[in-house]
């Protein structure tokens, strides 16, 4: 399957793992990485130790092969894994929740491809600019933080507003969906959802049975009112949630709340206290495989509903 995405990355398949802070580590990224996509390993909140072992076990399983690191620039830890990535000669770098602008200079020199999450047309087109190599346009379909627009009206504004490559993202966990990113004009795809729900991802049991046993309607947003909107799969914490940023809680708590609480869903399973993020497409993830079978299964039906039957 050939796309400008595969030649980019030097990957057999378009399909990203989405970065997911605290839940793609080293044996998630390798899976997606040795089935023939991209891995990528989250920064999400660790410091640049943390994540430097990661970068070497994912290594010691892929070997030559390509894989990412995703930076999440509200991080406090930001810079140092920004330094991180050029020391240990990352191929990929994507990045969420805000612009890469001060260090994208040090990443191109260093050779790195560098792939922004955006969530708008006007952040595609600044990222463009700056020398992205591609971008990730991201519909709020998707779990964790998100933008206003749809994975349907986003990604075809973003591809007539760019001329480098474009993967969708938010929405997309099968072959259907991979095939109407195509139509749209992506030439890859980033998935979450279904790689929660995948036997290597190594959260806790609970958030993937919850992930498995989530309906469509299963999902809800909180935190729009202090402009870091959140979706996650609806819990007794996330009604907590809303119910505090009703009643006027100040926004550094609950945002204290809210990161503290992925932490807690991935390594505790917590539904009290754990905010487990995940995407719209949660309804339609009810088994859970191998990360091959995902990808070779999602590319295999895309290229079969596809008119020439090819990617
Ligand atoms: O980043 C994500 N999804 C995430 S990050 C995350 S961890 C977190 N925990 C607590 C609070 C906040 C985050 C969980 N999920 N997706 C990519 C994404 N990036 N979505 C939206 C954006 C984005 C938003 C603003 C990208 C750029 C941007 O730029 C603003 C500007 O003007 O610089």
């Amino acid at each position: 399957m050939k796309t400008k995405i595969t030649e980019l990355l030097n990957i057999q398949y378009p399909v990203i793992q989405g970065g997911m802070a605290w839940v793609a580590e080293s044996t998630l990224a390798a899976a997606v990485t040795n089935a023939g996509g991209l891995g990528l390993i989250a920064g999400g909140s660790a410091p640049a130790g943390v994540i430097r072992e990661e970068i070497r076990k994912t290594r010691a399983l892929v070997g030559d092969k390509p894989f990412g690191v995703n930076i999440m620039l509200m991080s406090p830890f930001a810079d140092e894994l920004a330094d991180l990535m050029v020391e240990e000669h990352v191929p990929v770098v994507t990045t969420g929740a805000g612009s890469p602008g001060v260090y994208m200079e040090r990443w191109k020199a260093a050779g790195i491809k560098v792939i922004p999450v955006i969530p708008a047309v006007a952040l595609a087109q600044r990222m463009e600019r700056l020398g992205a190599d591609a971008l990730v346009a991201e519909g709020c379909e998707a779990g964790g933080h998100i933008g206003e627009l749809t994975t349907m009206t986003l990604v075809p504004q973003v591809v007539d507003a760019v001329s480098v490559p474009v993967i969708a993202a938010g929405g997309i966990a099968d072959g259907r969906g991979m095939a109407a990113a195509f139509m749209l004009g992506a030439e890859g795809v980033q998935c979450g959802t279904v790689f929660l729900a995948a036997e290597e991802c190594q959260i806790h049991e609970t958030y993937k049975e919850m992930v498995l046993k989530a309906r469509d309607t299963g999902t809800m947003v909180t935190g729009r009112k202090g402009g870091h909107p959140i979706r996650s799969l609806k819990s007794p914490f996330t009604r907590h949630y809303a119910e505090l940023e009703t009643n006027g809680m100040p926004q550094e708590e609950l945002d204290t709340l809210g990161a503290g609480g992925l932490r807690i869903a991935a390594k505790e399973g917590d539904r009290e206290k754990g905010s487990f993020m995940a995407g719209q497409i949660a309804g339609l993830v009810n088994t859970c495989r191998p990360v091959k079978e995902i990808i070779e299964g999602m590319a295999r039906e895309a290229g079969s509903r596809m008119k020439n039957g090819e990617l």
